[in-house]
């Protein structure tokens, strides 16, 4: 089939992502920098950032969704519902955990965390990643691990990994580690350098990197000061459980916690609800609708965090299900 968007979307299958150049023109460009300049910061404690407000969530949403559609046919990724959107800064605004040094942030080697233990399916979901503020083209860019070159080196942890979130790849000597912030310990090891197989798409402004949820990424460097917005949509129809947040090691436990704006919501809801599982779309509803309360004030920005380790603890001890 042809497409009027001159990118290989079966790259995104194979790879894990795509490249369309100039995708946003100068205006979209100039309303997410008013945009990231008016938003607050996020109450997440894992990293500095601001959310895209819903207002440009919804201004945008038609364009992205029509590169959805080609995605579906070229690449079997089925995406159908804007989520979020964030802005990414390399530069931080608060300490971190991926705070560099003061004043820097730079994420290190990973597959995302917090879409992971949301919606648990990253093959039918994505981020469009475009850079907002970017002073150097051949700086501040995002490096990137293609999946085939990963097979090609190790079959059996591209096996793993494929279709997962929530790892982080650390080096440790001449070894390189893959951590499981999922369930705890490793996923396996790597006995070479990621950069050898890495790719880093040198993005100017309005460029959009498209990204399956499963790649592995990092920040190139945070030696210029550059912003990027990050969308995220799912597939609207992906069962979410109440086990995928609540579930798993000692890092997830603090990482959730640290983002309980995030999760103690997707709790209430599955509680309200009184389900062990329902769909992504019901879910983006309510935290859509939250969002909205509680910036006029009617809801708390963040909610107890000995209050949310408690329902982990919980059912950590009696497990998560509501018929137990
Ligand atoms: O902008 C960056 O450097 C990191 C972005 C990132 O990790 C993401 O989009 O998931
Ligand atoms: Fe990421």
């Amino acid at each position: 089939m042809t497409t009027s968007l001159a990118a290989p979307f079966t790259s995104l299958r194979t790879q894990g992502y795509t490249l369309i150049r100039s995708f946003l023109d100068l205006d979209e460009i100039e309303l997410l920098r008013q945009d990231f300049e008016d938003s607050p910061l996020e109450v997440n404690a894992n990293y500095s950032v601001r959310r895209v407000s819903e207002k440009v969530l919804n201004q945008l949403d038609a364009k992205l969704a029509a590169v959805n559609k080609i995605v579906r046919e070229e690449a079997s990724v089925d995406v159908d519902l804007l989520n979020d959107g964030v802005y990414f800064a390399t530069f931080s605004e608060k300490s971190t955990l991926t705070s560099v040094r003061p004043g820097a942030q730079a994420f290190p080697w990973h597959q995302d965390h917090e879409n992971y233990w949301l919606w648990h399916d990253t093959w039918n979901y994505l981020n469009y990643y475009i850079p907002v503020v970017k002073p150097v083209l051949e700086k501040s860019n995002l490096t990137v691990v293609p999946f085939d070159r990963l097979e090609q080196r190790v079959p059996e942890l591209y096996r793993k990994m494929l279709r997962r979130g929530a790892t982080r790849v650390i080096g440790s000597g001449s070894r390189w580690v893959v951590k499981d912030d999922d369930r705890g310990g490793k996923l396996g090891t790597l006995h070479f350098d990621l950069a050898e197989i890495e790719d880093t798409p040198q993005l100017a402004p309005g460029d959009l990197l498209l990204m399956r949820g499963d790649l592995i990424h990092r920040t190139q460097d945070s030696s210029t000061k550059r912003i990027a917005a990050s969308f995220r949509y799912v597939n609207s129809k992906t069962p979410v459980r109440r086990s995928y947040i609540t579930r798993g090691g000692f890092v997830k436990a603090i990482m959730t916690t640290n983002a309980r704006y995030l999760f103690e919501p997707a709790l209430d809801c599955l509680e309200h609800a009184g389900k062990d599982e329902l769909p992504a779309g019901e879910l983006d509803a309510y935290l859509k609708e939250l969002r909205r309360k509680r910036l006029q004030g009617e809801a708390a920005a963040n909610p107890s965090r000995i209050g949310f380790l408690a329902r982990v603890v919980k059912d950590k001890l009696f497990g998560g299900n509501l018929s137990s």
